[in-house]
C-alpha cells in the first residue's frame, strides 16, 4: 500500500490515443503541429507529463520510428513536459514494433502489465513481452509507467519488480486505467482494491474511460493518487457536451486537484517524482 498522499498532483495528459478517428473528434491532435500545440496548451493548464500516441498522414495510428523521434524532439524543444511514449500502440500493432519505441529515447514509456480484452479486441501483453520490454527500459534508462487495466495486473507488475529489480531511477509509478470494457470497472471500490495491492512507496495515477472519468478522478484524489486525463480516454465533458480540446480536461483536473488542496505539480516536480534521466540537449 503506498504511503501518505502527496502534497501536489501529477496531471498526465493523454491527448490522442490509438482508437478514436479524427472524423469523430475534430479536436483530436493527429499531426505533429496539432500535438505540439495541444501539449503547450495542456502544460499551461497544469499538465506535467504527456502520454503520446502518434498518427500517420492519414491520421491512422503508427509506430514509425522516424516520426516518434521527431515527436520526442519537438515536444522537448517546445514544452518542458515529461515525454512518455506509448508502447501499447494500437491493438493491431505487432509486439516487435512496440519494443522498438524505446529507440526514440523518451523520458518515460507505458508498460502494460497483462493481456486485456479491449472491447471487441484483445490488447496483447504476454509475460515474455512484458519482461523483455521492462529489461529494455532498464538498459535504455527510460522510466516505465506500469499501466494496470485489471487487479491481476498489479500482481504481474510486482512479479516484474521481484524478478528484474527496480526500474530506471529506482522509483515505481503505476497508472490505473479503469472502465475499459474487459478491464476493472471505473469505481471507487475497484480503485481502492487496486491501490491496496500496490507496493510500498509506489506512486500512482488513475484514469477512468468515458463515463467513469469523473468518479475515478474524484476517487483518485481522495485516495491520494495522481490524475491522467485526455481525449485518449474521454470524449465528453458532460452529457451532450463533446470535448473540444484536451486542455479543457486538463483545466478541469487542475481545478479538482486544487479543490483537493493538492494543486498541479510543475514539470520539474514531476521529473523529481519519477526520477527521469536528464536528457537536456538531446533531440530524441
Ligand atoms: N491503445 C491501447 C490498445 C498504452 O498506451 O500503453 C493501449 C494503450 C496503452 O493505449
Ligand atoms: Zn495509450
Amino acid at each position: 500500500m503506498p504511503a501518505q498522499a502527496p502534497s501536489r498532483t501529477l496531471i498526465t495528459v493523454a491527448p490522442t490515443g490509438a482508437e478514436t478517428a479524427k472524423a469523430d473528434a475534430p479536436g483530436l491532435p493527429v499531426t505533429l503541429e496539432e500535438l505540439v500545440a495541444t501539449a503547450k496548451a495542456c502544460e499551461a493548464a497544469g499538465a506535467g507529463l504527456v502520454h503520446v500516441h502518434i498518427r500517420d498522414d492519414d491520421a491512422r495510428p503508427t509506430l514509425d520510428l522516424g516520426r516518434l523521434r521527431a515527436t520526442v524532439a519537438a515536444l522537448r524543444e517546445q514544452t518542458s513536459l515529461v515525454v512518455q511514449l506509448s508502447t501499447g500502440g494500437a491493438v493491431t500493432d505487432p509486439l516487435d514494433a512496440r519494443l522498438k519505441v524505446l529507440e526514440a529515447e523518451p523520458d518515460s514509456c507505458s508498460l502494460t502489465c497483462g493481456t486485456t480484452n479491449f472491447g471487441d479486441d484483445v490488447f496483447l501483453n504476454p509475460w515474455p513481452f512484458m519482461a523483455e520490454l521492462y529489461q529494455q527500459t532498464q538498459a535504455a534508462e527510460v522510466v516505465p509507467e506500469f499501466e494496470l487495466f485489471d487487479l491481476g495486473q498489479v500482481t504481474s507488475m510486482r512479479r516484474l519488480l521481484d524478478t528484474y529489480g527496480p526500474p530506471y531511477g529506482g522509483h515505481v509509478h503505476a497508472d490505473l486505467v479503469m472502465g475499459v470494457p474487459g478491464g476493472m470497472p471505473g469505481t471507487a471500490a475497484a480503485l481502492v482494491a487496486a491501490v491496496a495491492a500496490l507496493p510500498e512507496g509506489c506512486s500512482w495515477s488513475a484514469t477512468g474511460i468515458g463515463r467513469s472519468t469523473l468518479p475515478v478522478a474524484l476517487a483518485a484524489l481522495s485516495a491520494g493518487g495522481h490524475l491522467r486525463v485526455g481525449m485518449e480516454d474521454t470524449l465528453t465533458l458532460a452529457k451532450g457536451r463533446p470535448v473540444r480540446a484536451n486542455e479543457e480536461l486538463v483545466s478541469r483536473a487542475a481545478e479538482l486537484a486544487t479543490i483537493a488542496a493538492r494543486p498541479p505539480m510543475t514539470t520539474d516536480e514531476v521529473r523529481a517524482l519519477l526520477r527521469t534521466k536528464d536528457r537536456t540537449g538531446e533531440t530524441g
